[in-house]
Order: structure tokens, then sequence, then C-alpha cells
């Protein structure tokens, strides 16, 4: 079993970004190869970095990861949506109001990973975690929807999914926002990999 573990690079004036910083903690399983990639924060280019590791890498699995400043806990997520509307311009200033992701795609899709049994997992070992039913729609949900899109479309055998993850403490000096430690965001998508490897034997 192969899974591709990606992040994102840092966005929004910040010089970190937990998702990234994330992938050097992550330790393989028995029965499964991580390999990690960072995509930028780029609309289309996300994707096209994606599909450019697909076929490097032929995963079996695909877990993204991506950060929600705001958010208090680890959010697994249950659906991507066929909507671009960024709050923000991405890294190369595009800023899509109420337009599609496939423009011949479905309104959504659920993503194909074990997503209770993966929040479960992260709780039962104390990170916090739960399951949300928005990636939002700025270039995390883009990722989620396009990768399963393109999975549908392309790659059926691979399963798909993302978790956001909280600030760092260092991000938040100065601001009233919630953190989570790297180490314990590392746990507990390491308790996600583990399930991951536990259903795929
Ligand atoms: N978070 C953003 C995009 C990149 C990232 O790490 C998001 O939630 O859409």
């Amino acid at each position: 079993m192969r899974l591709l573990v990606t992040g994102f690079e840092p966005f929004d004036n910040e010089s970190i970004n937990p998702s990234k910083e994330v992938l050097n903690l992550l330790v393989p399983e028995e029965g499964i190869e991580i390999v990690t990639a960072v995509l930028p924060v780029v609309r289309f280019e996300s994707l096209k970095r994606m599909e450019e590791k697909i076929n490097e890498v032929k995963p079996d699995l695909i877990l993204s990861i991506g950060q929600a400043g705001g958010r208090n806990c680890l959010s697994v997520e249950r659906i991507g949506i066929n909507c671009d509307d960024y709050r923000i311009p991405d890294a190369a200033g595009n800023q899509p109001c109420d337009e599609k992701i496939a423009e011949d795609g479905p309104d959504a899709y659920f993503a194909t990973l074990p997503i209770r049994k993966m929040t479960e997992a992260a709780s039962a070992a104390g990170i916090p975690a739960v399951i949300s039913d928005t990636a939002g729609t700025y270039v995390c949900n883009h990722v989620l929807y396009g990768t399963l899109h393109m999975c549908h479309e392309k790659y059926p055998h691979i399963r798909c999914g993302f978790i956001h993850v909280p600030y760092l403490p260092a991000q938040c000096a100065g601001k009233n926002a919630p953190s989570m430690s790297l180490n314990d965001i590392a746990a507990g998508i390491q308790c996600a990999i583990r399930v991951l490897r536990e259903e795929s034997v």
C-alpha cells in the first residue's frame, strides 16, 4: 500500500503552514509506504501538481492536509463541493467568485477514506478531532473536490480524503486564536494513517 500525503505552502502572509511542517514528522506504518508532497496554494496549479504526484507515486490512497486557522481541532472532512469562492486571492492572485471547479462535475463528492474511524482513532489517542461537513470554498476544498473528481474519472482505485489542522502556537502570537502543537497534529494524523493501514490489510 502506498499513501500519498500532501500539505500546502504557507499562505495568507504566514511564513509557516502546519500542513507542510507535519509531513516531516510522519512515519511509515508496517505495510504502508508514505510519500509526501507540498502543493502550491494556487487554484489550478495545486491539482496539476497533485496529478503529477499521482503519476509519479502511483498511490493507493491520498490524504491531503491543510491549515484551517481558527479551528480548534483536527477536522476530518466529509465532503468536497464543486465551488471556488475565495475569501482572499490565492498565491497567484486568483480570486474566483461562485465558480465551478469542474464544469462537467457533480455538485459534490464524499471523501472515500474511512472518516469516522480516522476521527475516532485520533480522539481515542487524546488528540481533539471531529468530522467536518465543510472544507470551505478556498484552495483546500478545490484540492479535495478536484482530487476526488480526478480519481473518479481517471484513477478509480485510489481512495482520497482531507484533514484540516489548526494553527501552530507560533502562528498565534498576539492573536486570540486556537492552536495545536505540531507534535499533537502529527500524532493525530498518524492515528488516521494507522486506521488506513488496518483497513487495507
Ligand atoms: N489551507 C487553505 C488552503 C491552503 C491551506 O493550508 C484552505 O483551507 O483552503
